[in-house]
């Protein structure tokens, strides 16, 4: 069976990809960064067929020694300083990490390289921050970029080197664009997951208000259990390709929340809400929504979440995990 390498296996996606390489044989080995990672024993406990291997996307030498050492069928990329607010104040670190990062686990790979019948095929993970101040609607692989934070700027960088390697050196190098995808999973700092906690919080008495920034923004947002099988998908092509993985829906922050505190039986939503410009970004993407015809038609891709499920699952297992505290 293949041997996959995934970077990034701590944060929400990394930890689907993994599960669903599992679920089809993989071996599977996941990058961990740091001298001693507070998320390693959740990784450990529970995705224990995950070997850990150590290394930095801002270190070359240790991505070299990764790939040398697991000798991967397939890198799946992930790795990144992911939340756009934070990127605004560490502008250099995400440059560092979500752009240059790409080019040296390119560079590993091509230096390290896989046999001519065998080569090591490579993932990158790219955002439809990419298309920040939209140019046309809905966006598709061929609408023009225009990054509208460091993180955007960052990833443009990582998806333009993904397609210079595969055309400068024949590497089979795919990029997938992909939209908001959510989850349980989904780290607190995010909108979404910042959302279904307070809200269950706020069912349970735990807190009484969400504080937040620019409810008008509107999302295309989906499940990120289905979006991990778009990138397997594209790494099984027999050529190398880009595409964009959305739901083609779009919804405001405001809908979710109203959603949100609906799933959760409170009718009163905005009795809870407060807004602060401390979370409002010296530049917004407003509105973002894909068009994935090329992934349903070529991969096959299908979401098979659709929103209102994401919220309610998202809110329902928020409210478990706040009930168990208190017991
Ligand atoms: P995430 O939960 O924030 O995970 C990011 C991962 O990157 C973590 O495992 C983190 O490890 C790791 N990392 C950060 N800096 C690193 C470094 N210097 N060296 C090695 N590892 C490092 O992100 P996600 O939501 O799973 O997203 C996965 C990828 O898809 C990211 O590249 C993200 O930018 C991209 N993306 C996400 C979405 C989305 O909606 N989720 C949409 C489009 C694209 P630690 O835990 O050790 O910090
Ligand atoms: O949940 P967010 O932080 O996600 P954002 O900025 O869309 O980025 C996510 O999706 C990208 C794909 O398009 C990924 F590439 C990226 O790695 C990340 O996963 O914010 C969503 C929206 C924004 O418009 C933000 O201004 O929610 C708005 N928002 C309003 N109040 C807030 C808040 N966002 C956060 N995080 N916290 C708030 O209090």
């Amino acid at each position: 069976m293949p041997t996959a390498l995934i970077t990034g296996i701590t944060g929400q996606d990394g930890r689907f990809l993994a599960d669903l390489l599992h679920s089809k044989g993989y071996t599977i080995y996941g990058l961990m960064k740091g001298q001693n990672n507070p998320k390693l024993e959740l990784v450990q406990r529970e995705h224990p067929y995950v070997e850990i291997v150590e290394g930095d996307l801002c270190d070359l030498s240790s991505l070299i020694s990764a790939v040398s050492r697991v000798q991967p069928d397939e890198v799946y990329n992930l790795a990144a300083i992911s939340f756009v607010a934070m990127s605004f104040n560490q502008a250099e670190l995400t440059a560092n990490v979500t752009g240059t990062g790409v080019l040296r686990m390119l560079e590993a790979i091509r230096i390290v390289g896989g046999s001519q019948d065998n080569p090591m095929k490579f993932y990158q993970a790219s955002s439809s921050e990419m298309f920040g101040k939209v140019r046309e609607t809905p966006q598709t692989e061929a609408t023009p970029f225009y990054p509208r934070s460091p993180y955007g700027c960052a990833k443009v960088f990582g998806h333009d080197i993904t397609v210079n390697y595969r055309e400068s050196y024949g590497l089979f190098a795919c990029s997938g664009i992909l939209f908001n995808h959510e989850s349980e999973r989904r780290g607190l700092e995010f909108v979404t997951r910042k959302i279904t906690n307070a809200v269950a919080r706020i069912k349970l008495g735990l807190q009484d208000e969400l504080v937040l920034g620019n409810l008008d923004s509107k999302r295309d947002w989906g499940y990120a259990g289905d979006y991990v099988k778009a990138m397997w998908m594209m790494l099984q092509q027999p050529e190398p390709d880009d595409y964009v993985v959305a739901t083609g829906e779009t919804y405001s922050v405001r809908e979710f929340v109203e959603r949100a505190f609906a799933a959760a039986e409170i009718d009163d939503w905005e009795r809870y809400v407060r807004l602060d410009p401390k979370f409002l970004r010296p530049a917004e993407v407003d509105l973002l929504v894909g068009d994935a015809t090329k992934a349903e038609t070529v991969l096959g891709w299908k979401r098979e979440v659709s929103f209102p499920e994401l919220v309610e699952r998202m809110v329902r297992h928020d409210l478990a995990v706040e009930s168990a505290k208190l017991s």
